[in-house]
């Protein structure tokens, strides 16, 4: 049977701005304080959904949370209306207010973990949502993925959903890699942790244990799981998730030489089980610290790349970004890519999110993508209804003390409930 990859990207929410949250990651601490544009911020997420349909890839939109999550600041012990709500954390609590606003829920590679039905042993895509437990902005991402991934993929006899876990943090496949020869054949999942290290000067965000618990609740069959650290000189030099050091598709991977821990064994292991498993040879590109700096890496998210495969040809989206560094322009211009396609997304970049943080891959056989929601899937006639939509309901200037206006919370719940018609997801938001 045949089997594709899907890509679903986060649509960013209208409440986009800068506050900074972002634990370990340079962008974001870097641009706090800054306005930011959600329209544009918005346009530029459905401009690259727009071009990976175009070229030929299954797209689809994932809405965004609704926010501010006035209910978080309930559960936290505020009372009264919205409104009061909001004056008062504008008052008390700028830092829960600029969390409970955030439009993190856009980078939808944070949202789960997803391994396909050839790789598990029940022969179901088993999913995970993520606890995003290290920033509290993004863990109240949790129970919103739980209740979208509930209508999204609601047919149990294909897809099994996993709870957020309960305990050690997760944050899903920013922090996972899968190997193929081809789509539908089993592959090498890799799940790649952090580790508190004395002197660290940010610490991991995803848990061995997690890690280790995803492969064993997904029912991951022997030699197809693999654990793999991170190094700690990644993480404290802004690499937050592994996806900003390393990037795979099918059997192609290309890792930064410092991504890893004991990276050369790590390879030569992936090599040799790549080769046992599916017969064909793993191709890495393995990219040296004199020729790419962890630095440059990091400014330009040259890692945080999508690599996509039409046919027999593989291209790749890179962010615009990385024009401004010549050392990876010339990189990119030695490598095998049929295309290279540059992408305009420095809304979410500046908060530290490329074109691979704004999607969640999963790969589904026929069968499998004809049971999930069909709304979201985007279509020419679609796409041009998300960008009316859009240019109808978003500001294109917020600053953080508008946080608190309590229009912006209605302008939200009003645009994302006809967002729901739109997608077909009517009851997905909690005032519907
Ligand atoms: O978790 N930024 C996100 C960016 C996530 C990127 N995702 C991947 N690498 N897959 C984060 O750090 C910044 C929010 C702010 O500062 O307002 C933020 O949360």
């Amino acid at each position: 049977m045949n089997a594709i990859e899907l890509n679903m990207d986060g649509l960013v929410g209208p409440t986009h701005n800068y506050a900074g949250l972002g634990l370990g990651n340079l962008a974001s601490m870097a641009n706090k304080n800054l306005n930011s544009n959600p329209k544009l911020a918005a346009l530029e997420g459905l401009k690259k959904m727009k071009l990976c349909h175009d070229l030929g890839l299954k797209q689809a939109v994932i809405p965004p949370a609704f926010r501010p999550d006035i209910s978080a600041a309930r559960a936290l012990g505020h009372q009264g209306s919205d409104e009061a709500i909001l004056n008062e954390l504008k008052e008390s609590d700028q830092k829960l207010l600029c969390a409970i606003s955030s439009a993190s829920s856009m980078w939808t590679a944070n949202a789960a973990s997803i391994s396909p039905s050839a790789d598990c042993r029940d022969g179901k895509v088993n999913i995970t949502i993520a606890n995003l437990q290290k920033n509290i902005h993004r863990c109240i991402e949790a129970p919103f993925n739980e209740a979208l991934f509930k209508l999204i993929f609601h047919d149990a006899s294909f897809f099994r959903l996993h709870n957020p876990l309960v305990v050690n943090s997760d944050e899903g496949g920013a922090n996972h890699m899968r190997l193929c020869s081809d789509y539908g054949q089993r592959g090498i999942e890799i799940f790649v942790y952090g580790s508190e290290e004395i002197n660290a000067i940010y610490a991991a965000r995803q848990n061995k244990k997690a890690s280790a618990a995803i492969v064993q609740q997904h029912m991951i069959l022997n030699e197809s799981g693999m654990l793999v650290q991170q190094s700690s000189e990644a993480i404290n030099k802004g690499v937050f998730h592994n996806d900003v050091i390393a990037v795979s598709n099918k059997s192609l991977l290309l890792i930064h030489e410092k991504a890893w821990r004991s990276q050369a064994t790590v390879l030569a292991e992936l090599r040799e089980r790549f080769k046992h498993l599916t017969n064909t040879d793993l191709l890495i590109i393995e990219v040296a610290e004199d020729e790419i700096s962890i630095e440059t890496a990091v400014q330009s998210y040259v890692f945080n790349s999508q690599i996509i495969s039409i046919g027999n040809r593989t291209q790749i989206l890179a962010p615009s970004k990385c024009k401004e560094f010549p050392e990876v322009v010339s990189f990119l211009d030695r490598q095998d890519f049929d295309a290279v396609h540059f992408i305009d997304l420095e809304q979410s970049m500046r908060n530290g999110g490329g074109p691979a943080c704004l999607r969640l891959r999963i790969e589904l056989n026929e069968r499998e993508l004809s049971a999930m929601h069909q709304g979201i899937i985007l279509t020419d006639a679609l796409y041009p209804k998300l960008v009316d939509w859009v240019n109808k309901h978003y500001r294109d200037c917020l600053c953080l003390d508008d946080l608190s206006d309590p229009h912006l919370l209605t302008e939200s719940q009003l645009a994302l409930d006809e967002l729901t018609t739109i997608l077909s997801l009517k009851g997905l938001y909690p005032f519907q």
